[in-house]
C-alpha cells in the first residue's frame, strides 16, 4: 500500500532543482487519470456476482495529488448502466460541472460515452474519496483519494512510516440495483446488507470469507497512518483497534487538533486520518481491526453485524512471512451499536487546528440565517400500487417538507443557461412553513411535499444554517454532505433547537471544519459557510436510503462580479441528456 509519487524533477542543477520545487509548489502539475467503467466478477461471503467497477478494480483506484495540483480524470462508460463520478469533498472551485450529482450537477454519462472531469485542488491536504453519485452505484463504485501536502510542507504531525487507506464498504449479496428498485416499487424500506467489508474485504466473521481478511502488517515501534473512509452505504461506525489507541490527525481534508481514543465514530461520507503506534516490542500476538453500526433504529432493520480486518506483526516487513493463527487473538470492544453518548463525546472533541498556518476561517457575522428540519414522512400510495411504507403509505424523506425530486435535465446546465422553466424554481423555504415540536409528538399528518426547489444565495453570502431532526417516524442520526464546500459546525444539542439560548454557546474560535456532519438522533447541528463557490451544490443525507427517499436539496450561489468568481463555461465534452 505505500505510494508512489513521481516528482516530476529533472536531474539537473540543484538551483534548477530548487526553482522547479518552487515552480511545482505555486503551480502544481496536472495529474491523468484513466477510468474505465467496466462489470468485473467477485466472489464475497457464499457466492459470487458481477458488480459495476473502475478499471475491474475492487475497491476502484487510488487518486492520489498533491495540494495545489490539476487532476484529470478520463471516464469511460463500457456498461449498460448510466454512470456519473463525484470527488467527494473537493471544493470544486469554480468548476462545478466537475462535481458529479447526476442530475444536478450534469446529465449521466451514458454506454459508450466519455467525459473528462477536470478540477484543482486548492487549499486541501488529507484524504477525500470518489464514488459513484447516481441510483446506488456507488455501493461498488468508489476509491480513495489523497491528497499530499505541497512539496516540502512536511505534515503538522510526525512523519509516519507508512500511509494505507483503509475503506469501509456495505456488501450485499444481490445487486443493490435490484434492492433499491424492488423497495421503491412498493415504498417499503430496502433490504438490509449482508456485510461491511474493509478495502471490499468481508473478513473472518462471515461465512466463507477468512481468506477475504484485510491483514495490517506493521513493525514494532512504527507509527502509521490510516487514511479512513466511510464508503457505506447506509450506516454511520464505530472503528477499533484491539489494544492500540488512534491520534485522529485530520477529517474530511482539514487537519485536527490532535487526540487519542481507542474507537472512533466515522458516517457515510466522512474521511478521517489516525495515526496509529505499533507497540515498541512484537507483542506475538494478532489484533483485530472491527467496525460496527451506531444506529438508533430499530434493532433488525439496520445491518448489525461486525467487520474485522487484522493488525499483524512483522520484525522485517520484508519479510514473506505469513499470518499465524497460533498466536492469540485480541478483539477490541466497541460500544453499543446505539451509544449516542459515546458519539456525542467523540463528536465534541473535534477542533480545528486553527493555527496562523492553518487557520479556522469561521465566518464570525452572518448576512443569512436558515433553519432546516430533516426528517422521515410518508407519501400517499399511488392508485395502482399496494404500499408496504407505515400504514400502507410510501416512505419519504425530506429537507422542509420539501422531498427533492430530480429532474430530467441538470440544474447546473439550467441554471447556466437560464432555461429553467420547468425544471427547477428558486423557492426552497428558508425556514418550516408549518413549525412543531419537532422532537416532540409529531403530527398526525406524516406526509411530505414534493417538488425540485433551490435555494438561491448572493455570491460571498456569510450563511448559518441550523438542521434539526425530526421525530416523525422515529428519530435518527442523518449525516449531511454539502458539496462544493467545507463548513464549520459551530455547534451542536439534543432537543429543540433554542434560536434564544443555543448562539451563546457557538464556537467561534477552533470550531472543526469539514464537508459531512451527522445531524445528532432527536437533536440539532450549527454550521456556517461562506459562499464563495458559484454553481449548483447538491446537499443531502449520506444514508443512500434516505437520499433515495428524497433527503436532498440544492444551493444556487450566484456569480460574484470579478472574473475569478464566476462559474467558468462548460466543458465541450459535458454529458447531454
Ligand atoms: C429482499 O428481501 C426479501 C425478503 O427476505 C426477499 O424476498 C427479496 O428477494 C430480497 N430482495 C433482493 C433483491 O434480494
Ligand atoms: C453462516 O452460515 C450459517 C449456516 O448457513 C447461518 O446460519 C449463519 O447465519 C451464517 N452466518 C453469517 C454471519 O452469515
Ligand atoms: C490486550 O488487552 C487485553 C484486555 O485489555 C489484555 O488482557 C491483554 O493482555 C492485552 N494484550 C496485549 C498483547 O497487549
Ligand atoms: C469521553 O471519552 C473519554 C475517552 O476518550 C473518556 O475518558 C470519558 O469518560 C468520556 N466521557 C463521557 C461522558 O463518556
Ligand atoms: C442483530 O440483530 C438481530 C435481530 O434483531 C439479532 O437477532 C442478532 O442477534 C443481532 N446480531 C448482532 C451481532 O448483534
Ligand atoms: C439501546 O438498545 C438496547 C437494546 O435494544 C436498549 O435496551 C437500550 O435502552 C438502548 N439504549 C438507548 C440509549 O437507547
Ligand atoms: C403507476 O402509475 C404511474 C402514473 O401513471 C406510473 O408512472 C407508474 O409507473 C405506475 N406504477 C406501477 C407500479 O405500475
Ligand atoms: C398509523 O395508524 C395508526 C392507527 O391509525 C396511528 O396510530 C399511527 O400514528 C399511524 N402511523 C403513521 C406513520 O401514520
Ligand atoms: C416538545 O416535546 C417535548 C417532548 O415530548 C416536551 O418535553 C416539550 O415540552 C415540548 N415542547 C413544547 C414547546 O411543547
Ligand atoms: C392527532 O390525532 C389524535 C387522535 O385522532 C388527536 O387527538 C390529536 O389532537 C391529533 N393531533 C394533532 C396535532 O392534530
Ligand atoms: C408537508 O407537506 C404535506 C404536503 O403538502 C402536508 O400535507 C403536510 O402537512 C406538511 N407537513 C409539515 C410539517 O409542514
Ligand atoms: C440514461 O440517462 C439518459 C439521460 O438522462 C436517460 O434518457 C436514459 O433513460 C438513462 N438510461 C438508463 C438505462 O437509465
Ligand atoms: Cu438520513
Amino acid at each position: 500500500m505505500a505510494m508512489a509519487i513521481s516528482s516530476g524533477l529533472p536531474a539537473c542543477s540543484v538551483v534548477m532543482a530548487t526553482l522547479m520545487v518552487l515552480i511545482i509548489q505555486a503551480q502544481g502539475i496536472t495529474r491523468h487519470y484513466d477510468f474505465d467503467v467496466q462489470m468485473a466478477k467477485v466472489t464475497r461471503l457464499c457466492g459470487s456476482k458481477s458488480i459495476v467497477t473502475v478499471n475491474g478494480q475492487f475497491p476502484g483506484p487510488e487518486l492520489v495529488a498533491r495540494e495545489g495540483d490539476r487532476v484529470h480524470v478520463r471516464v469511460t462508460n463500457h456498461v449498460s448502466h448510466n454512470m456519473s463520478l463525484h470527488w467527494h469533498g473537493i471544493r470544486q472551485m469554480q468548476t462545478g460541472w466537475a462535481d458529479g450529482p447526476a442530475y444536478i450537477t450534469q446529465c449521466p454519462i451514458q454506454m459508450g460515452q466519455t467525459y473528462v472531469y477536470k478540477f484543482t485542488i486548492t487549499g486541501q491536504r488529507g484524504t477525500l474519496w470518489w464514488h459513484a453519485h447516481i441510483s446506488w452505484h456507488r455501493a461498488t463504485v468508489y476509491g480513495a483519494i489523497v491528497i499530499l501536502p505541497k512539496l516540502g510542507v512536511p505534515y503538522p504531525f510526525a512523519a509516519p512510516h507508512k500511509e494505507v487507506p483503509v475503506i469501509f464498504g456495505e456488501w450485499w449479496a444481490a445487486d443493490t440495483e435490484v434492492v433499491m428498485s424492488q423497495a421503491l416499487k412498493v415504498g417499503g424500506a430496502p433490504n438490509i446488507s449482508d456485510a461491511f467489508t474493509i478495502n471490499g474485504l468481508p473478513g473472518p466473521l462471515y461465512n466463507c470469507s477468512a481468506q477475504d481478511t484485510f491483514k495490517l502488517k506493521v513493525t514494532p515501534g512504527k507509527t502509521y497512518l490510516l487514511r479512513l473512509i466511510n464508503a457505506a452505504l447506509n450506516d454511520e461506525l464505530f472503528f477499533s483497534v484491539a489494544n492500540h489507541t488512534l491520534t485522529v490527525v485530520e477529517v474530511d481534508a482539514v487537519y485536527v487538533k490532535p487526540f487519542t481514543v481507542k474507537t472512533i465514530v466515522i458516517s457515510p461520507g466522512q474521511t478521517t486520518n489516525v495515526l496509529l503506534t505499533a507497540k515498541p516490542v512484537n507483542p506475538k500476538a494478532n489484533f483485530y481491526m472491527s467496525a460496527a453500526p451506531y444506529s438508533v433504529i430499530r434493532p433488525g432493520t439496520f445491518d448489525n453485524t461486525t467487520v474485522a480486518g487484522i493488525l499483524e506483526y512483522h520484525e522485517d516487513p520484508s519479510s514473506s512471512s505469513s499470518f499465524d493463527k497460533n498466536l492469540p487473538l485480541f478483539k477490541p470492544m466497541l460500544p453499543r451499536f446505539n451509544d449516542t453518548k459515546f458519539v456525542t463525546n467523540f463528536t465534541t472533541k473535534l477542533r480545528s487546528l486553527a493555527t496562523t498556518k492553518y487557520p479556522a476561517a469561521v465566518p464570525q457575522t452572518v448576512d443569512k440565517r436558515f433553519f432546516f428540519t430533516i426528517g422521515l414522512g410518508t407519501l400517499p400510495c399511488p392508485k395502482n400500487m399496494t404500499c408496504q411504507g407505515p400504514n400502507g403509505t410510501q416512505f419519504a424523506a425530506a429537507v422542509n417538507n420539501v422531498s427533492l425530486v430530480l429532474p430530467t435535465k441538470a440544474l447546473l446546465q439550467s441554471h447556466f443557461t437560464g432555461l429553467t422553466t420547468g425544471v427547477y424554481a428558486s423557492d426552497f423555504p428558508a425556514m418550516p412553513l408549518s413549525p412543531f415540536n419537532y422532537t416532540g409528538t409529531p403530527p398526525n399528518n406524516t406526509n411530505v411535499a414534493t417538488g425540485t426547489k433551490l435555494l438561491a444565495l448572493p455570491f460571498n453570502t456569510s450563511v448559518e444554517l441550523v438542521m434539526q431532526d425530526t421525530s416523525v417516524l422515529g428519530i435518527e442520526s442523518h449525516p449531511l454532505h454539502l458539496h462544493g464546500f467545507n463548513y464549520f459546525v459551530v455547534g451542536q444539542g439534543f432537543g429543540n433547537y433554542d434560536s434564544a439560548k443555543d448562539p451563546a454557546k457557538f464556537n467561534l474560535v477552533d470550531p472543526v471544519e469539514r464537508n459531512t456532519v451527522g445531524v445528532p438522533a432527536g437533536g440539532w447541528v450549527a454550521i456556517r459557510f461562506l459562499a464563495d463557490n458559484p454553481g449548483v451544490w447538491f446537499m443531502h443525507c449520506h444514508l443512500e436510503v434516505h437520499t433515495t427517499w428524497g433527503l436532498r436539496m440544492a444551493w444556487l450561489v450566484h456569480d460574484g462580479s470579478k472574473p475569478n468568481q464566476k462559474l467558468l463555461p462548460p466543458p465541450s465534452d459535458m454529458p447531454k441528456c
